[in-house]
């Protein structure tokens, strides 16, 4: 090595943990002595900062619960920890940052390349459990069942049993394991959907269902008299890594790792206690055991995500990078504070002992922390997935209840400029329906009523709400009050509803 040569620390491993600075925190407990009990679909970066962690922190107490994390589509996650034996770094972003190695994956799969190595897996007596964070559109889910007509729901009901030809959906991939399972008498494994949807447990277990019943309808009869499908909510926010975290984690704790995590410090799991064939002692961890998931799902969704995507479209156009630089703009975040308080919580069915002006308040104070850089370009992905658990609901239920609806509508309509300004400059859509998004958004004449009816064409999105004759008048006022949603503009409707 020449003098001038950096020297490259060693790769985070079973091997180096040992040697990390004390202020590094790791596994607590022998991890040659873990079994897998887990499987897992989706190891993005919530998974590593929300579920792995949790069970991470139950292992000692009960070795029978490691993760097979398995990725759907890209080899990225287990290209970049097989090599670390599962080891990542989280990085906790409070007022000092705290360093964690986690411990809790025990292997890594990619299905498309190694999908015998997954169905063993899902077939493994010791496996109790899948969970899955796939996003909302990873569920291929129609308004009461899974979409039929989806292109991966298409392949899997068409070839379920080649092996040349693994399923390409998690809903898929579930019952292939699950009937790998009942074929060897083995007990099932229970279900738990992490992601952000109102009922995910309820309505997986009606896609699985109804797809298991296209296959086999004495499958589906075993899926439904077997298997848990608990409901569970999830919340700590996680912008995505970059190399400015990897980088930092090399200097801090001496070891490289090729895809450490973030999050905030404040993390929630209150999860349904469903779990007829043996769970994780899962209160050790911290997690909320409850039978009123709706009541939190419902908290979380509307005074968490729907802000959250407010701020994402209304902060965009206003040039804005990050969700704690949103909230340093009086106008947006007095915005947000008013819909949350006046027009979200009104609409809500609290759990008992739920304090919502506490809980609005932790929520402000979150998305205000200025060691988190949050970028509202990631928040904005999915929009079409996004809206209606997050804003549409609350908007069906204030029509019901007589309640105004202007404010709420102002996010909505921030969506469709949003979208309208990509389509127009080029820019690509993320969002599973961005075919048809950009399509409108090309077509777009910036006449409110209009291009209002062409997004409200969207039946998926919008559903019955498009029929609604008030609905479509408030949007279509709130389109126009944003004009051609320039900064003055967009300005201008925020100091309105602030006046108004
Ligand atoms: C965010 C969520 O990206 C988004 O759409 O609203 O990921 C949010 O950060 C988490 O749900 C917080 O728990």
């Amino acid at each position: 090595m020449s003098d001038s040569a950096v020297p490259v620390p060693p790769r985070l491993c079973d091997a180096t943990l040992a040697g990390l600075p004390a202020h590094v925190a790791r596994p607590a407990y022998d991890r040659a002595r873990t079994r897998i009990g887990v499987v897992h679909f989706g190891p993005g970066a919530f998974h590593r900062a929300h579920q792995a962690v949790y069970l991470d922190a139950v292992l000692d107490a009960d070795p029978a619960w490691a993760i097979c994390a398995v990725s759907l589509h890209s080899p990225g996650v287990r290209d970049a920890l097989r090599p670390q034996d599962g080891l990542y770094t989280l990085v906790l972003q409070g007022e000092r940052p705290a360093l964690r190695v986690v411990g809790s994956i025990r292997e890594l799969l990619c299905a498309p390349q190694e999908p015998e190595a997954v169905l063993a897996r899902l077939a493994d007596r010791d496996v109790r459990l899948v969970t899955l964070t796939i996003t909302e559109k990873g569920y291929c889910l129609s308004a009461d069942g899974v979409d039929l007509a989806h292109p991966d729901i298409v392949h899997d009901l068409a070839s379920p049993e080649t092996p040349a030809s693994a399923p390409r959906s998690a809903i898929g991939w579930l019952v292939a394991g699950l009937r790998a399972r009942r074929d060897r008498g083995f007990e099932p494994f229970t279900v738990l959907s992490c992601d952000n949807l109102a009922d995910n447990g309820g309505r997986l277990r009606r896609a699985v269902l109804q797809f298991a019943a296209q296959l086999d309808p004495r499958l589906a009869d075993w899926i439904e008299t077997g298997v848990a499908f608990p409901r569970s909510m999830v919340d700590s926010i996680t912008p995505a890594s970059d190399d400015a975290l990897r980088a930092w984690v090399a200097a801090q704790a001496g070891v490289e790792d090729a895809w450490p995590v973030q999050r905030e410090p404040y993390t929630q799991w209150v999860v349904e206690d469903h779990f007829p064939h043996g769970r994780p002692p899962l209160e050790r961890a911290g997690v909320v055991l409850s039978d009123d998931i709706a009541g939190y799902d419902r908290a979380k969704l509307r005074l968490l995500n729907a802000p959250h995507s407010a701020l994402a479209y209304l902060g965009s156009l206003l040039e804005i990078d990050t969700v704690a630089a949103a909230m340093r703009e009086p106008a947006l975040a007095g915005f947000v504070e008013r819909l949350m308080r006046q027009d979200i919580v009104p609409t809500l069915k609290l759990p008992r002992g739920f304090d919502p002006d506490a809980y609005i308040d932790a929520i402000l104070a979150r998305f205000r922390n200025p060691a988190i850089a949050h970028r509202l370009a990631q928040i904005a992905w999915d929009g079409s997935q996004k809206i209606p658990v997050r804003l549409l609901g609350t908007i069906a239920d204030a029509l019901a209840a007589g309640r105004p609806i202007e404010r709420l509508c102002l996010p909505v309509a921030g969506w469709l400029h949003f979208v309208r300004r990509q389509a127009r400059d080029g820019v690509p859509i993320v969002d599973p329906l961005a075919e048809t998004l950009a399509a409108i958004g090309r077509a777009t004449t910036g006449e409110a009523t209009h291009d209002v009816a062409a997004f409200l064409a969207m039946d998926s999105v919008f559903g019955v709400l498009a029929a609604d004759k008030r609905f479509r008048e408030v949007l279509a006022r709130a389109y126009a009050a944003l004009g051609d949603a320039t900064q003055t503009q967009v300005a201008r409707a925020l100091a309105a509803d602030a006046h108004g």
